[in-house]
């Protein structure tokens, strides 16, 4: 066994390929990359599927030793993911406000965008996947316009590839930036490495070689991490 495995990592790519939730082929994604995997969060779509999610995420961020006041599941995938999180980490014994977002402001009932706890203090984001990092920027601004900060990001996957400014490919991840520009702190429970190495052990469905496969799309989008 490699010695510098991660075990929580390679449990969660196994429970993700078990799942369909992590796939091999051809995708695009939304910076407009073909990539020979793709990770679908919406499909954690049971009860269990969810609870064991939760306990994943939970373990890898008790673990990190990040200190936060609250989570934010931004919409549409990370309300479900905040929800699950909170109950998981009620029962482990840290029990925190939960708050998510409406893409669409409500003109009426209670009106604006957010919906649950007030945002306030070291707001942990909880979200899927982080790419190009569009979607965790707009989280930080959405954080920052409450009044409260954008503190920590939790994410299932970071796909460690290159981060997109204006369009253009730029020579760090959107983990690196938040970590470095922003000053936020970030956790993952698994990584595109931690994926390379599962494939240098296991077949997966859908695609024969799929480490080269995925290999040589790090070569092509991925940063040194
Ligand atoms: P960025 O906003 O570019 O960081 O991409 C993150 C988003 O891309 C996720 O919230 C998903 O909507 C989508 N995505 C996945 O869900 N899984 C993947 O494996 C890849 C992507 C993606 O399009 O890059």
């Amino acid at each position: 066994q490699d010695p510098a495995q991660d075990n929580l990592a390679q449990d969660f790519v196994q429970f993700a390929v078990a799942g369909g939730v992590l796939r091999f082929g051809e995708f695009k994604t939304k910076a407009g990359r073909l990539s020979p995997y793709f990770f679908n969060a919406g499909l954690f779509d049971d009860g269990a599927k969810l609870g064991e999610l939760a306990q994943f995420y939970a373990q890898r961020l008790l673990a990190s030793g990040i200190e936060f006041d609250m989570i934010f599941g931004p919409a549409y995938k990370g309300i479900p993911l905040g929800a699950v999180l909170a109950v998981a980490l009620a029962r482990s014994g840290k029990n925190v406000p939960f708050a998510y977002n409406r893409k669409e402001a409500k003109d009426h009932g209670e009106g604006g965008t957010l919906v649950g706890a007030p945002l306030q203090g070291r707001v942990l984001i909880v979200d899927d996947v982080m790419s190009a990092g569009t979607a965790v920027r707009e989280s930080i601004a959405l954080i920052q316009r409450a009044g409260a900060t954008a503190h920590a990001v939790v994410i299932a996957l970071d796909r460690q590839e290159m981060a997109t400014e204006n369009g253009q490919d730029v020579n760090h991840s959107a983990v690196q930036y938040v970590q470095q520009q922003l000053g936020l702190q970030v956790c993952a429970i698994a990584k595109l490495n931690d994926l390379l190495q599962y494939l240098q052990h296991h077949s997966v469905p859908g695609l024969a070689d799929a480490h080269e496969r995925v290999a040589a799309y790090r070569t092509r989008y991925g940063v040194d991490a």
